[in-house]
Formats: C-alpha cells, sequence, structure tokens
C-alpha cells in the first residue's frame, strides 16, 4: 500500500483485493452512465436519467444499499468510491442540463421566470476627490481661468531653483522630498507641490496668463489626521499689468464664498516663490472645541499664497517691469474635509467603500 497516490481514490481502492463485485459494479456504473449522458438531447431525457442513477430509487442508491452486506473494514474504501461515482455524474448530468436548458434555473418545467430578480452587478463612480477638483475648476473657470497641467516627476530646477529656492535655500527642507534616479543629468523629484507649473505655463504662454493647476503632489511626510504623503494642491496664477494684493484676496474670498461659505482668516506665511506671503487658514468645521484635524486651534491650514517674486518671473522670462502677479496653492482635501464632515484625509485613498459609496 505505500506506493497508493492519496490523490487518487479511485485508482487505490481497485487495488484492494476484498469486495471486487461491487466495486467493479460501481465502476461499471459509472462507466455506462457517462456513456448515457452523453446521449442527452432534451430535458426530458436528462430527467429519466437523473431519476435512473441519482434518484432515490436509482442505481447508485440500490448498490450504497449493498454497503451494509460487506465487511466493516471495507466500508470507508467503498464508500469513497461511491461518493466519487455520486460527484462525476451530478456534474456530468449538470454539464448536460446546462448545454440543453442554457444556464437558467431549473424551474422544474424548463420555463425561465423573468420576475426571478437579477444578479447585482457593481459599479465603479468617480473619486470624491476627482468630482471635487472638477467643481473647483468650472468655479474657476467662470472667473475666466484656463486649466493647466504639469509632470508629476519633475526636475529640481523647476520644483525648486526657479521658483527662487536654489539648492543652499533653506525653505527647500520645508517640504520633505522624494528624489526620484532617472539616467538624466537633471537631479529629478517626485514635485513636492503643483508649483512649478507656474514657470511652466509663463514658459509656454508668456503674460498675461491667468490658469489653475490642479494636480497631485508628493512628500515624504508623517500622515496622520490631515497630512497624506500623496495629496492634491490646486495651484493658481494670475500675471497681467497692475495686479496687486487686492485682487488675490477678493479672488479667493470669493472662492471660498462660493465653495463652501465658511470663516476664513489671513496671516503672514513665508515661501521663497512669492513676496509678501500670506497663509489662508479656514475655521474648523469638524468640531466645536477642537479635534485632531484641527489641533485644537479651531482653524484648518489650507492655502499658501502671495505676490509672485520678480525672481520668479524672471525665471520664467517675464519682465518683472511691466507685469505683476499672484499665485496661490491649496489643499482640496481640506476644503472637502471641511465641507462633508471628513475627518480623516486618509480616508480618501482607503479604498473603503463604505466610505467612497457616500458621495
Ligand atoms: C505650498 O505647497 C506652496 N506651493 C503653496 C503656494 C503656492 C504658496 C503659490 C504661495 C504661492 P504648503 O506646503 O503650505 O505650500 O501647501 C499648500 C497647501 O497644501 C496646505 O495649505 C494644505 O492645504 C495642503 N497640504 C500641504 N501638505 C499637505 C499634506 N501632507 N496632506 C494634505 N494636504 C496638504
Amino acid at each position: 500500500m505505500g506506493w497508493v497516490s492519496l490523490s487518487y481514490p479511485a485508482t487505490r481502492i481497485t487495488h484492494i483485493s476484498v469486495n471486487m463485485d461491487i466495486k467493479e459494479e460501481l465502476i461499471k456504473l459509472k462507466k455506462d452512465a457517462l456513456e448515457d449522458v452523453k446521449k442527452i438531447v432534451d430535458p426530458d431525457a436528462y430527467k429519466e436519467l437523473y431519476a435512473k442513477y441519482l434518484g432515490r430509487k436509482g442505481e447508485l442508491a440500490r448498490l450504497a444499499k449493498g454497503m451494509k452486506n460487506i465487511a466493516e473494514s471495507e466500508r470507508p474504501s467503498v464508500g469513497i468510491l461511491v461518493n466519487d461515482v455520486k460527484m462525476a455524474l451530478e456534474s456530468a448530468l449538470e454539464d448536460a442540463k446546462n448545454t440543453i436548458l442554457g444556464s437558467f434555473p431549473d424551474t422544474g418545467d424548463s420555463v425561465f421566470d423573468i420576475t426571478l430578480p437579477g444578479n447585482k452587478v457593481n459599479v465603479g463612480g468617480l473619486h470624491p476627490i476627482t468630482s471635487f477638483i472638477w467643481e473647483i475648476e468650472d468655479t474657476f473657470r467662470e472667473l475666466g481661468f484656463g486649466v493647466v497641467d504639469g509632470p508629476e516627476v519633475e526636475s529640481e530646477w523647476y520644483n525648486f531653483d526657479a521658483l527662487n529656492a536654489p539648492s543652499w535655500h533653506p525653505s527647500r527642507d520645508m517640504q520633505d522630498t522624494f528624489h526620484v534616479k532617472t539616467d538624466k543629468e537633471e537631479k529629478m523629484v517626485m514635485r513636492t507641490q503643483t508649483s512649478p507649473v507656474q514657470i511652466r505655463a509663463m514658459e509656454t504662454y508668456g503674460a498675461p496668463i491667468k490658469i489653475i493647476v490642479p494636480g497631485r503632489v508628493y512628500r515624504n511626510e508623517e500622515m496622520d489626521a490631515r497630512h497624506e504623503a500623496t495629496f492634491w494642491q490646486v495651484e493658481g496664477l494670475v500675471v497681467d499689468k497692475g495686479i496687486s494684493i487686492s485682487h488675490l484676496l477678493g479672488t479667493m474670498n470669493y472662492f471660498i464664498d462660493r465653495i463652501l461659505g465658511a470663516k476664513t482668516r489671513w496671516r503672514p506665511g513665508y515661501f521663497p516663490f512669492v513676496e509678501p506671503g500670506l497663509e489662508m487658514d479656514i475655521e474648523c468645521l469638524l468640531c466645536s472645541d477642537g479635534c485632531r484635524v484641527c489641533k485644537g486651534t479651531g482653524w484648518l491650514e489650507f492655502m499658501g499664497a502671495g505676490m509672485v517674486h520678480p525672481n520668479v518671473l524672471k525665471s520664467a522670462g517675464v519682465d518683472s517691469n511691466v507685469y505683476s502677479g499672484f499665485a496661490f496653492g491649496f489643499g482640496p482635501e481640506r476644503l472637502h474635509m471641511l465641507k462633508y464632515g471628513v475627518n480623516d484625509v486618509r480616508l480618501y485613498k482607503s479604498g473603503d467603500l463604505r466610505f467612497l459609496e457616500q458621495f
């Protein structure tokens, strides 16, 4: 018995020397039945063969009854064979039924019941941030802004140097950067902000210009309820003759009123590519007395902004004696969190359908 393969029980038991009669009968039954099944051409023939072999008074039931007459030590091996024959017949009959009747449920009279409920098909939908970005784009389009795109793997030149942050500049440490190895000579990074598209857009379209740049950015961040390592930003750039800081304040105050209608506050902020620089906070709508998103302050930092630094205009080939401009960059996830009461930014990338299906 040492050579017997356990994965082939039918082969194994045909080599046991006792009770050959019932075993041979079972093997013959299987062979005959499988031949008969091949000849099934209509539902009646199927029913007839089912009753003949697998019915309560069918051949298999008759042979199985003979089990009680065999030695107890042989019963397990005969039992395995009975099971093997039963499964082979069931499977062959099921295949024959599906071929003849199609895959319709067996209604007893081979008529498909069209009132049966169908199978639910799950369909995908837009990610909440995608549809929110579209809403943001529409709002800015109404104000005369164009929408521009830029690369996510960016050169250090566009991500930092051209934005008035050369390699020695301490402001580079403000954004923990993923560096990318490429075969190019230029040093490349996953862009840490959408601001490099300011330079690219001015190089391409010159001045005057009025654009927003929605896009994904990457930072080697410690993640928490309001910090992701991959998140969205919406950059804005307006350059024309006579642009002043009041244009910036008016545009962004209007935007927040339109999209959220919440209290905001402006405070000074530092970014090497604007002078003066500002930041906007929005009142925390998630709590009344402090939470982990606003860190107990009642305010959520939402946006950096300011008047475009003359060095930036120069990097992009725009004459700063003729033109001035404002720029801003905000986090749409944070805005969405406040608008819809989402208390953790990590939910957006969690893939959790219970969260996503709410939008
Ligand atoms: C910047 O990235 C500047 N480029 C913004 C700017 C543009 C300033 C133009 C001046 C002119 P900051 O790192 O603060 O700034 O990010 C801007 C906004 O992105 C933040 O106010 C916040 O809303 C969002 N943000 C920043 N880091 C994260 C993060 N880890 N997870 C989610 N949102 C973030």
